[in-house]
């Protein structure tokens, strides 16, 4: 018998890319059960082709579930992914309130798909979207040269803050055009008004800023990169430092990385390296003004990497660009490539036994 899957916030801006990628994938579940808030109860959804009726997040909601995954909040996620897992399902999280649980693996199939077999909690997690836009292509480049140090800034896409933060870029876009605004001080956060879930105007501007504030000045946005690529490439020790910055894009997010090594490293080896690794594309001729962007990235499935050099003082490090869909990778398609991971794992068993 094909495994039950749900998803739990299905109506979301998540949710709808991954019923999206559901009805692209190979057709490996029986049932797919939606379920979201009380107030989305009774929507009809359209997944594999046919209509789906959203049932409400309860209990009985996940009975003769294998495998559950959420899409909501991290208050949402931590109450009622412990209660999938008591009901028998594999919960696959894409929240942070488990993340750094040391009984949760986090998981990115094509780095460390090992771990999601050891789930003391029945939970597994899946990264933050800024982590999953470049952690493909730095797991290639670690297997081969061994990473000491990462260096990363972020230009993160408005996606990132739900379908609200999407709202909020269209409208301040809307109220920008073919005006001179841009030229004074001010004068976009006054046409703007709101800025909606920003903590500055979004059009025509970039801000330095994204999550919410931590100790000494990180945002929650720099610590989760940091701690959550640590966790997912086995180096508790790794130096990290990120820079996270909201710049607007709707959809994909990217990241400019210095990458230090144990070893020597050459352009020719990376560009081979990124050029055979699942799941990486490698797009890197700016003679040719290749390099990868948002606006062409978007609404696919690989990282993709450019602008690789050497970095001129050091001949351990790289310099790269990587650009990668914050609501596929970064979200609902890793969400569903963990769930595969898992239900591959249940048919083998079934099949032991
Ligand atoms: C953003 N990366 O771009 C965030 C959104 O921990 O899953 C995802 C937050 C998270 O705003």
């Amino acid at each position: 018998d094909k495994p039950t899957l749900a998803v739990v916030g299905a109506t979301g801006a998540v949710g709808t890319v991954m019923l999206s990628i559901l009805s692209e994938r190979a057709d490996i579940w029986g049932e797919i059960r939606l379920i979201a808030s009380p107030r989305s109860a009774g929507r009809k959804l359209t997944v594999r082709g046919e209509q789906v009726e959203v049932i409400a997040l309860s209990e009985e909601a996940f009975e003769g579930v294998d495998v559950a995954m959420f899409d909501v909040p991290d208050e949402i996620s931590a109450r009622w992914a412990p209660i999938a897992a008591s009901k028998g399902a594999v919960a696959v999280d894409n929240s942070g309130a488990f993340r750094m649980d040391p009984d949760v693996p986090l998981v990115v199939p094509e780095v460390n798909a090992h771990a999601a077999r050891v789930r003391p909690r029945g939970i597994i997690s899946n990264p933050n979207c800024t982590t999953l836009s470049m952690i493909v292509a730095m797991g290639a480049l670690h297997a081969e040269f061994g990473l000491s140090e990462l260096i990363v800034s972020s230009y993160q896409a408005v996606s990132g803050a739900g379908q609200e933060g999407i709202d909020a870029l269209r409208e301040q876009l809307a109220l920008v055009a073919g005006t001179e605004l841009g030229t004074h001080p001010g004068d976009v956060r006054r046409a703007v008004g709101d800025t909606g879930p920003f903590p500055a105007p979004m059009a025509l501007n970039v801000v330095p800023f994204a999550g919410s504030l931590k100790e000494d000045g990180w945002s929650s946005e720099e610590l989760k990169v940091r701690d959550e690529s640590r966790k997912i490439l086995g180096l508790p020790e790794l130096r990290v430092t990120a820079t996270c910055v909201r710049v607007p894009v709707i959809t994909t997010h990217s990241l400019a990385v210095h990458a230090r090594f144990e070893n020597e490293v050459t352009v020719e080896a990376a560009h081979e390296i990124l050029a055979g690794a699942p799941g990486v594309v490698l797009c890197d001729n700016p003679a040719e003004g290749e390099f990868p962007t948002p606006a062409d990235a978007v609404g696919t499935d690989p990282t993709w990497v450019g602008r690789v050099r050497r970095s001129l003082d050091d001949p351990r490090a790289l310099e790269l660009f990587v650009c990668g869909d914050n609501l596929r990778k970064g979200a609902a398609l890793n969400t569903a490539q963990i769930a595969e991971v898992v239900a591959a794992e249940l048919a083998g068993g079934a099949a032991a036994r």
